[in-house]
């Protein structure tokens, strides 16, 4: 999981310049229940939200509050 993280890392990394504007995404569009919070699975949806989930979960409950979401820009 370590690895996979790794190379998703290096992957957006490599194509960071365009960041996160050039996902599309949004918390709206990720919070595909509309429970106000962005699962992993939710969060799968988009490799860079993905790649940053455990470190943009500050809390730690597995889930992205639109503040912690908010951090990833
Ligand atoms: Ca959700
Ligand atoms: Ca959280």
């Amino acid at each position: 999981m370590k690895t996979t993280n790794t190379l998703l890392a290096m992957a957006i990394l490599a194509s960071s310049s365009t960041a996160f504007a050039g996902t599309g995404a949004t918390f709206e569009s990720l919070d595909v229940d509309g429970n106000g919070g962005i699962s992993k699975e939710e969060a799968s949806a988009d490799a860079e939200v993905m790649a940053k989930f455990d470190e943009l979960d500050i809390d730690g409950n597995g889930e992205l509050s639109p503040e912690e979401f908010a951090n990833i820009e």
